[in-house]
């Protein structure tokens, strides 16, 4: 990189005490601007150098260069834009030269920024320097900020404190202080090892194995969205690792927690990973393939092999070394894993692993460890235990809320559970009665029947929903709040449109096609049809009891009731 210096002798953006008090002192004239979670993120890397060298948020001639030659104005290899996005009406109100106070969700003030730079940014243009093309536009919101038309601002930053953490404090050292440790203890190799689940005994396996071979030491890096940084999931993620780490001997492994957050944009995000793990002082870099962490895969995917020769083509500029991950196989006869370089299946057996603890099955030795199963257990519940949600979607008069009742009432007879039914129309009475059928209020609607069902599977129960809910992006939504607490059984009730016209009961498609009633679904409103169902009940082809026993087999089959 550009000058030889490195992030251990390269100081924090932290101003001292005494600045630091006239900063505050002055701030009261500044704007405010407060981050969210991910753009946290991208500060605290700011601050604690692991972006170095950057000293603050890109202006507008290192972003154009960045994006046309992956490098800084100053000719550092630099792979992805780091500004900071902000509203359309705040950016306009911006000046060259002011001072900003960048703040928390809670107003602390962490920093100040200078405003170098204020622009519009060209996103399609953005998206194809990036990923090659600029089908990808749309996926910058997702990958980069939650704003859709960001502006962007750049200019350099003086810290006043690094965004704050309550757990885990003794495994949150700054790239200067995890840099400092490895000198001290003499580590002259370190091989930076990030993941976003818990590792187990084919990956200790393969660590060791690489660790052998390139005579270095492992430096841990879990992994998880910044949103979920107070989660369960973290808690239980970072408990793995240090479980993990206690599996290894000696001063080997060592394990820290970064302020990194996935943006997935692809090999120049593989690139700025590597500068970052150079900057926590890795000279070594595990380079995984994330399409395979499913068992069956058998050669490693095209992704993976671009971001490998990226990585390596960069791997002097930079000054940290690719090593891909390898398929580890299993001997049977003596339980050890090695390598395998003709293909063969790549060993992941996370998934492998909550499946067998959420059917209450054991898990076997050489999967997992027993510290490692003991934390798992603790948030993957078996399924007999679970909450769970019966999701009825169909057309209006498909037979839905007559499976519902159905359903209802034989959970409760099997009593294992506390169940509640949602009925499409019941929740239109009560919890969405200001609520008309546009798109935009249907969405609602089954967002809101979700928001209850998740809190009811939360606490173990069982939610039977009934809604129409004619749109994915609902659906989709309502299936992520509940996967996260329980299981969700979506049943498409695909009775055809001309059998639930016939039958009619309530009128409303004679209304319809008399005109009286407009938008209603199937008839001049859309239905758009669920792609991947856990189910599809035909009620033309099954009685409702039938239908209930094709439901219940599959509950019993999933695990969460017994029959
Ligand atoms: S949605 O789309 O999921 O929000 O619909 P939902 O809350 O399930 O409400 C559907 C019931 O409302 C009655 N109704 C209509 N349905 C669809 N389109 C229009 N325009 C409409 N107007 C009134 C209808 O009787 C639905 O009841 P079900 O039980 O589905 O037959």
């Amino acid at each position: 990189y550009s000058d030889n210096s490195t992030p251990s002798t390269v100081k924090n953006l932290l101003a001292d005490s005494k600045r630091g008090e006239q900063l505050k002192a002055e701030a009261t004239e500044f704007k405010s601007v407060s981050l969210t979670p991910r753009q946290l993120c991208d500060l605290e890397m700011l601050l604690s150098r692991a972006y170095y060298p950057l000293t603050g948020y890109m202006c507008r001639e290192d972003y154009d260069s960045v994006l046309e030659s992956m490098r800084l104005t100053d000719g550092t290899m630099w792979p992805l834009p780091i500004c900071l996005e902000v509203e359309e009406g705040f950016a306009k109100s911006l000046n060259r030269g002011e001072r900003v106070a960048v703040r928390d969700a809670e107003g602390f003030m962490l920093a100040v920024l200078t405003v170098g730079d204020v622009w519009q940014p060209d996103r399609a243009r953005e998206a194809a320097a990036i990923w090659g093309d600029d089908a990808h536009t749309e996926d910058l919101s997702v990958c980069q900020c939650e704003l859709e038309h960001p502006w962007y601002v750049g200019g350099a930053l003086e810290g006043l404190a690094f965004p704050q953490h309550y757990d885990f404090l003794d495994i949150r050292l700054t790239p200067e202080e995890l840099s400092a440790s490895f000198e001290q203890k003499g580590l002259k190799k370190v091989i930076g090892v990030q993941a976003g689940r818990p590792l187990h005994q084919a990956d200790r396996a393969m660590l060791k194995e690489i660790a052998a071979e390139e005579n270095a030491s492992l430096l841990l890096l879990p992994l998880m969205p910044p949103s979920m940084y107070s989660s369960i999931d973290h808690f239980t993620l970072v408990r793995c690792f240090k479980e993990f780490m206690g599996t290894f001997q000696g001063d080997t492994v060592a394990l820290n927690l970064i302020p990194w957050f996935e943006r997935k944009m692809g090999p120049r995000d593989a690139l700025l990973r590597a500068i970052v793990n150079r900057n926590y002082g890795c000279t070594h870099i595990l380079v995984w393939d994330s399409d395979t962490r499913q068992r069956k895969h058998e050669t490693l995917s095209a992704e993976f092999q671009t971001e490998l020769g990226w990585l390596s083509e960069q791997q002097d500029v930079i000054g940290i070394k690719p090593i891909a991950e390898r398929c580890m196989a299993l001997n049977e006869d003596n339980g050890a894993y090695r390598s395998t370089h003709e293909g063969g299946f790549c060993i992941n057996d996370h998934h492998a692993i909550v499946d067998l603890l959420v059917r209450e099955k054991t898990v076997p030795d050489w999967m997992s460890f027993p510290g490692i199963i003991k934390e798992l257990k603790k948030k993957y519940k078996p399924r007999s235990k679970q909450g769970f949600t019966l999701f009825f979607t169909g057309l209006s008069g498909a037979g839905k809320s007559t499976m519902a009742k159905v359903l209802y009432v034989k959970l409760l007879e099997m009593n294992s559970r506390p169940v509640t039914l949602l009925d499409g129309d019941y929740v239109r009475s009560n919890l969405s009665s200001e609520l008309n059928f546009s798109k935009a209020h249907r969405n609602l609607n089954v967002t809101r029947i979700g928001f209850v069902a998740s809190e009811i599977v939360k606490n173990g129960g069982v939610a039977v929903c009934a809604p129409i809910a004619p749109y994915p992006e609902s659906r989709r939504i309502v299936r992520g709040a509940i996967e996260e607490h329980g299981g969700f059984i979506e049943i498409h009730v695909s009775t055809p449109l001309e059998i639930c016209e016939q039958r009619d009961r309530k009128g409303i498609y004679a209304k319809a096609r008399a005109g009286i009633i407009k938008g209603l679904t199937g008839v001049d409103d859309p239905y758009i049809e669920p792609e991947n169902p856990e189910l599809r009940i035909d009620t033309t082809k099954l009685t409702p009891n039938e239908a209930a026993q094709v439901i219940l087999q599959l509950l019993s089959e999933k695990g969460f009731v017994s029959l």
